[in-house]
């Protein structure tokens, strides 16, 4: 074996010269990486004994795609499209050995080859436009070619990848190789291309063609999932030029496109989410060596929405789950919405179908909160009641077993306040889900004053097994997802009373990118979330539409009227009141521009989330981002509140405020982080 260079190997077995790829973690496409595989061909193509070659990886996976970090940096060694051309050009077969995941580039490299080998498990896809970028080294030119326009037009705009399997039925992969033995199985393949004499099949001379509706429909069924995104529309335009021009042309096309996303603010946030998910996951202060806590049993307080939610996610990972609740009726609901959600998830095909049985079977119900006594974790999944709480954690403080994890699902409420109601504080941590819990991929860990370190690496391990995305919070009202949200709401009101209307705040925010605007968002959730009709005074709009018994989309009407099938108007009693109200306060409505609506929604998120930098609440700027993104629907390219306001600028964003607070006061006080960052022509991305 020669070392070609630290990162790739070239040997010898028989005639076939084997190209070994060694870069962990992920094999991605660095500069040596690249210099290696080109180095290894032309030498193997060089040498009279060797008559094919295979290009394989150790470690995990075979190439990941290209080495991000490299992203936006002056390039370095033999470019991509050098290395594949150097492979595609080879005058000996090149057969690509695939295990793990050939993502990206990696599939793009594979592609040049003239020949692909996989494992049964190996996984295959263009996750570039989840970057905001489109496979630009040939990818969109060589895929359809393979599996035809239709199959391409899927993968490059969904990013996901598909199964060894479907990739043989596809051609994509020529043939599957024992999964043990990965390198045996291809050269053995490669013996085989040599014995029997196979061309060398360069993909780039191969020819594809597309029914023209194919592109329109494809655009329309998809529009709503596209709303937003340059990305997909690239990737579209790049399987079109496959189809239409020839393969030179379609590469002009490809790299064009490619230059314009790469360069673009777009990109540039999706590939900041893409390594902020990753940081998240890391505790600044964790003492090195901490062993997270076997979980292998979890107990759930609450058959409500959300306790039904956060069990189907362990149910759905393999874990048992004892699910407790007071009332009979209440247990049988709350396991009846349970099954229904695994059986509507089976229907529309996102689910084995023997699996709805398997999830159910590890299910306990129970009205005996005493059943949680071997649980290795408990979670509260009740009213947003303090006191309730506390006595649940005092009773669960005498029955759970030594070392097991208590965690409080509260959205709001103090953590360390309910862990002083047990003897063992530092057990005790917060595991904030977001509604559906067993759909949204955020999962806040609020980190108590005595929560231990091995309680915290617990939480964040769980939350990647249950496939979720975990950012740590410190104790504080609303930790990082709902104090922001505040600061949202309460201008939304107040612009509300000032002149807008709902619709109006609804719409700028829905163009910015958010799934929904906040007045469709309380319809949705119910207004009387949180209200009391005996205590009720009439005080604010939202009283006021409940009062009148308009409490959202299940009644009917609320901000909006809604029909039998959900479509909504604006709601002429709504508009009334909101004008009755403006009038009582003495307020003067006066027209409101998109501009003015955006900056008082965003600004005082964004200023919120530097107070909570500035008290330690989060760990990082990107956190919050992740936290935004996960949980509360914000566009990812975009980036999160706290890159968005990077892109802005924070001298833009500090003068917005200070003009603000000239007319509407201390609600838009820029926060001391954030004025210094901006005095000192900084970003919070310095903070990162
Ligand atoms: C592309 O190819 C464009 C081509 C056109 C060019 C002209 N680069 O996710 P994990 C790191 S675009 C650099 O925790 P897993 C990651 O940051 C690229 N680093 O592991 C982490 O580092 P840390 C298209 C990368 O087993 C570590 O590897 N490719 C890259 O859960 C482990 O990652 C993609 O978009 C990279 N490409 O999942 C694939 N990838 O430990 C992106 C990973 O220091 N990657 N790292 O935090 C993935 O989807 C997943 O990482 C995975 C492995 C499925 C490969």
């Amino acid at each position: 074996m020669t070392a070609i260079n630290d990162v790739v190997d070239l040997s010898r077995d028989g005639e076939i010269a084997v190209i070994t790829v060694n870069s962990p973690p992920v094999n991605a496409l660095s500069a040596p990486v690249r210099d290696g595989i080109a180095t290894g061909v032309t030498s193997a193509v060089s040498d009279p004994d060797v008559k094919a070659i295979v290009l394989i990886c150790a470690g995990r996976t075979f190439i990941a795609g290209a080495d991000i970090t490299e992203f936006g940096k002056p390039p370095r060694g033999t470019s991509l499209h050098q290395m594949i051309d150097v492979i595609e050009s080879a005058t000996k077969p090149v057969i690509a050995a695939i295990h793990g995941t050939a993502l990206g580039g990696g599939l793009e490299t594979a592609l040049g080859a003239h020949y692909r080998v996989a494992v049964p498990s190996a996984k295959l896809g263009l996750p570039e436009v989840k970057l905001g970028l489109l496979p630009g080294a040939g990818g969109t030119q060589r895929l359809p070619r393979v599996v035809g326009a239709e199959a391409a037009l899927k993968m490059v705009t969904s990013g996901n990848p598909i199964g060894a399997k479907a990739a043989l039925d596809s051609g994509l992969v020529d043939e599957l190789v024992d999964e043990a033995d990965l390198r045996g199985g291809a050269i053995a393949f490669a013996q085989k291309v040599v014995a029997e004499n196979r061309p060398l099949k360069k993909i780039r001379d191969r020819s594809v063609t597309a029914d023209p509706a194919l592109f329109a429909e494809f655009r329309a069924a998809n529009a709503r999932k596209f709303r937003g995104f340059d990305a997909p529309e690239a990737n579209i335009k790049c399987i079109e030029a496959a189809v239409t021009l020839p393969f030179e042309g379609g590469m002009k096309r490809e790299r064009e496109l490619f230059m314009g996303l790469m360069t673009g603010t777009q990109s540039a946030a999706q590939r900041h989410i893409f390594f902020a998910e990753r940081q998240a996951a890391r505790i600044k202060d964790l003492p090195e060596g901490t062993t997270p806590r076997p979980i292998k049993s979890v107990g759930v307080i609450g058959a409500g929405t959300m306790g039904g939610g956060i069990s189907m996610n362990f149910l759905s990972a393999g874990i048992p789950v004892t699910i407790v609740e007071t009332n009979p009726e209440a247990l049988e609901r709350g396991v009846g919405i349970m099954r229904k959600n695994y059986e509507a998830s089976a229907a529309k095909g996102a689910l084995k179908p023997e699996a709805v049985e398997a999830n159910m079977g590890r299910l306990s119900p129970t009205l005996d909160l005493e059943a949680l006594k071997d649980c290795d974790l408990i979670i509260e999944a009740v009213f947003e009641d303090m006191a309730i709480k506390k006595e649940i954690f005092a009773k669960l403080d005498r029955i759970a077993k030594p070392g097991a994890i208590l965690a409080s699902n509260t959205s709001y409420l103090d953590v360390d306040e309910i862990a002083s109601a047990t003897s063992r504080p530092q057990d005790v941590v917060g595991l904030h889900f977001f509604s559906p819990a067993n759909v949204m991929k955020l999962l806040e860990v609020v980190r108590g004053a005595k929560t231990a370190p091995d309680v915290l690496a617990t939480a964040m391990g769980l939350a990647k097994t249950i496939g979720k995305v975990a950012v740590v919070a410190g104790v504080c009202f609303g930790f990082i997802g709902n104090r922001m949200l505040r600061a949202r709401q309460d201008q939304a009101q107040a612009l509300i009373l000032e002149g807008a209307m709902p619709w109006d705040v609804d719409r700028v925010l829905y163009d910015f990118g958010f799934p929904m605007g906040p007045f469709q968002m309380a319809d949705l959730a119910g207004l009387d979330i949180g209200w009391n009709a005996a205590t009720s005074k009439g005080e604010t709009v939202r009283d006021r539409l409940c009062e009148a018994g308009k409490r959202g989309q299940k009644t009917g009407s609320g901000f909006y009227d809604y029909d039998e099938k959900r479509n909504r108007t604006p709601s002429k009693v709504a508009e009334e009141i909101i004008l009755a109200k403006s009038a009582e306060l003495g307020i003067t409505r006066r027209q409101i521009s998109d501009e003015e609506i955006l900056e008082r929604c965003i600004y005082p998120m964004i200023n919120e989330g530097a107070k909570i930098l500035e008290e330690g609440i989060a760990q990082r700027p990107s956190d919050i981002d992740v936290a935004w993104i996960y949980g509360y629907g914000f566009p990812v390219y975009r980036g999160g509140p706290m890159f968005y306001g990077d892109t802005v600028g924070l001298k833009a964003v500090l003068d917005g405020l200070q003009k603000y607070e000239k007319v509407h006061g201390s609600a838009f006080a820029p926060a001391t982080l954030l004025a210094r960052l901006a005095g000192e022509g900084k970003s919070f991305r310095d903070l990162n």
